[in-house]
């Protein structure tokens, strides 16, 4: 496995100098970093053999929720997300895909900042702080990077690389940014600029949906060294050719669609499931304490 060195975080987004501005002139106030509240976003389908690995390297103590949006798996992924954290938040996404999984995760989230990782074991929720760090020190988005110095890979294959250099390439020439990664699922950012970044996708263009819309909207995109493990059990559901022409098509209309503004929103019908597995009602905050872990005794 990739060691991770400390690495620099570099600013990358199309408008990095007047975000700072806005955001005062829009008088968004932010906590400080003491008082931030941190929502997790993990989305599942079928990663129960995976989330031991992933839940024991959750910073718990820093977090204010973990919400799992799971795509109706069929093994014990939710089950073992119980066992594993009493307190997480369950949804059941609305519709289908990863893109439809985060979209439904970040309209429930309560906290200041909401992180966004994958199930399977590659994204490691220990680098959550870096994130944190980056978001504190003036980004809007705080965007994983495994191509840049500190970052790295042991799961992609030349296929995806290739793709994703590719793609890449396009965005940087089409939007003026100068993003190192584009299609990397390790992302965090303040929760108000969420009606900038309105996700309205379904499926694994949703990275690079996020990336545009982030650059179109000129919010501060600061790339954070992340190092990329494998998946640890169980089966990919990209399909590198499907879903690169989903991204590329995601490139071209974001860039080329006669669309207004990326603000419109969607009022969503996701179903939170309370501890008996049961449908409840409407999102409702989560009680404080957010996090409890099993009693160990
Ligand atoms: N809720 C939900 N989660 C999904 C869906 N598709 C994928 N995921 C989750 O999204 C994350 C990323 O999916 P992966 O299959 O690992 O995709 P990938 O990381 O590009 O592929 P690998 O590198 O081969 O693992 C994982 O946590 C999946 O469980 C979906 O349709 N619904
Ligand atoms: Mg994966």
């Amino acid at each position: 496995m990739l060691e991770r060195p400390p690495g620099p975080v570099t600013k990358v987004g199309a408008m990095d100098a007047t975000r700072t501005e806005q955001t005062q002139n829009d008088q968004i106030t932010r906590p400080p970093r003491t008082r931030a509240r941190i929502s997790v976003v993990i989305p599942t389908l079928n990663e129960a053999a995976n989330l031991p690995h992933v839940f024991a390297r959750l910073p718990l103590e820093e977090l204010f929720e973990i919400i799992l949006v799971d795509g109706h798996s069929t093994d014990d992924t939710i089950k073992m997300a119980r066992e594993l954290c009493p307190s997480v938040r369950v949804l059941l996404q609305d519709g289908k895909g990863k893109g439809n999984a985060l979209a439904c995760g970040f309209a429930a989230a309560r906290g200041d900042i909401i992180v966004m990782l994958d199930a399977d074991g590659s994204t490691d929720p220990r680098e959550i702080p870096d994130y944190v760090d980056a978001l504190f020190d003036g980004a809007d988005f705080a965007k994983g990077s495994r191509f840049m110095e500190g970052g790295g890979s042991t799961d992609i294959t030349p296929l995806r690389m290739t793709g994703n250099r590719f793609l890449n390439g396009t965005v940087n020439a089409l939007f003026g940014t100068r993003y190192s990664d584009l299609c990397y699922g390790y992302n965090a950012f303040w929760s108000d600029v969420r009606p900038k970044i309105n996700v309205d996708c379904a499926g694994f263009e949703v990275e690079t949906l996020i990336n545009i819309r982030a650059a179109k909207a000129g919010l501060s995109v600061t790339e954070v060294p992340s190092v990329e493990h494998e998946r640890i059990h169980g089966v990919s559901k990209l399909h590198p050719v499907r879903d690169g022409l989903r991204v590329l098509r995601t490139i071209l209309s974001e860039r080329f669609a006669r669309r207004g503004g990326a603000e419109a929103t969607r009022v969503r019908l996701v179903r939170e499931l309370d501890n008996n597995g049961a449908v409840g009602g409407p999102l409702a905050p989560p009680a404080t304490p957010a996090i409890d872990m099993p009693s160990s005794a």
